[in-house]
C-alpha cells in the first residue's frame, strides 16, 4: 500500500452535516454520474477532488477514511459515506426524490438498469480507459470492444420508439447509463453508430445545468451554491 502521495490530505473527516460532499476526479465517468445528478438537480454540495494520476486514492488516510477500494466517486452525508456511483444515485434519488421514478415497479426498474449498466456499459468505460490511458494487449482489446459494441447496441434497443429507459421521464436509470458511456468516443465508439442513444442523449445534453464531464468536474475542490 502507498504510503505517501505528493499533495494528498493527511486525513479526511467524515462531515457530520447536511450538506453533500462528494469526491471525484474529472477523468471518470463514474464520478460524471453523481455530479451530473447533482448539476441537474441544482443542489448545492461541496466537491474534493481525489487526484486518481497522483494516486491519492491509494493512501491510507482515503483508504481508512472514504472508499477501503481506492476508487472514485463517494459522498458524504450527515456523517454517512457512500460508496459507488450507482449505489450514490440510489441514495441521492431516495433523499431527494428527483429522478427517482413514479411508482414502485419503475423504482425498481431503474435500479435493475443501473445493476445491468455495471455489469455491461462498464465495458465501454474499459474501451476507453484501455485506449486513452493504458495500451493493453490487442487480445485484450478485442475481447471488450464486442462487449461494449453488445451493451450499446441493447440500450440502442430499448430505447428505439422511447425517450427514456424507465417509464415517461428522466430517471437515474438515464443518469446512470448515459453517463457511463459518456467518453465512448474516445475508445473509437462513435455514437452515431447508435440512432436511439444519439437521440436520447441529446435530449439530456439539453437540460439546464448539463456539461461534459472535463467542463463539468472540477480539477480542484469547489463549493457549489445550488441554483
Ligand atoms: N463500481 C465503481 C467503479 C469505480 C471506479 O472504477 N472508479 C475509477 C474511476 S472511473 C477509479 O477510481 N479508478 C482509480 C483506480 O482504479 O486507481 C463505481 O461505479 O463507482
Amino acid at each position: 500500500m502507498t504510503t505517501a502521495v505528493a499533495d494528498s490530505p493527511a486525513a479526511y473527516p467524515t462531515p457530520d452535516s447536511e450538506r453533500l460532499t462528494l469526491y471525484g476526479s474529472f477523468t471518470s465517468s463514474s464520478s460524471f454520474k453523481p455530479m451530473l445528478f447533482l448539476s441537474l438537480s441544482g443542489l448545492p454540495f461541496d466537491f474534493r477532488t481525489v487526484n486518481l494520476k497522483k494516486g491519492w486514492q491509494f493512501t491510507p488516510a482515503y483508504r481508512a477514511q472514504v472508499n477501503r477500494y481506492g476508487k472514485v466517486p463517494v459522498l458524504q452525508h450527515m456523517g454517512l459515506t457512500i460508496v459507488d456511483s450507482n449505489v450514490i444515485l440510489d441514495y441521492l434519488a431516495r433523499i431527494t426524490g428527483a429522478f427517482e421514478p413514479a411508482g414502485e415497479q419503475h423504482r425498481w426498474q431503474a435500479r435493475e438498469w443501473l445493476a445491468w449498466e455495471a455489469g455491461n456499459i462498464t465495458n465501454v468505460a474499459k474501451v476507453r480507459h484501455y485506449s486513452r490511458f493504458r495500451e493493453v494487449h490487442p487480445e485484450v482489446m478485442a475481447y471488450f470492444r464486442p462487449e461494449a459494441e453488445a451493451a450499446l447496441s441493447f440500450v440502442d434497443q430499448a430505447l428505439a420508439g422511447r425517450d427514456w429507459l424507465v417509464g415517461d421521464s428522466i430517471s437515474i436509470a438515464d443518469l446512470g447509463c448515459w453517463s457511463r458511456m459518456v467518453f465512448m468516443a474516445e475508445g473509437g465508439l462513435e455514437i452515431e453508430r447508435w440512432p436511439n442513444i444519439l437521440r436520447w442523449s441529446d435530449a439530456i445534453k439539453v437540460m439546464p445545468g448539463y456539461a461534459y464531464p472535463y467542463d463539468l468536474i472540477p480539477k480542484k475542490d469547489r463549493t457549489f451554491v445550488g441554483r
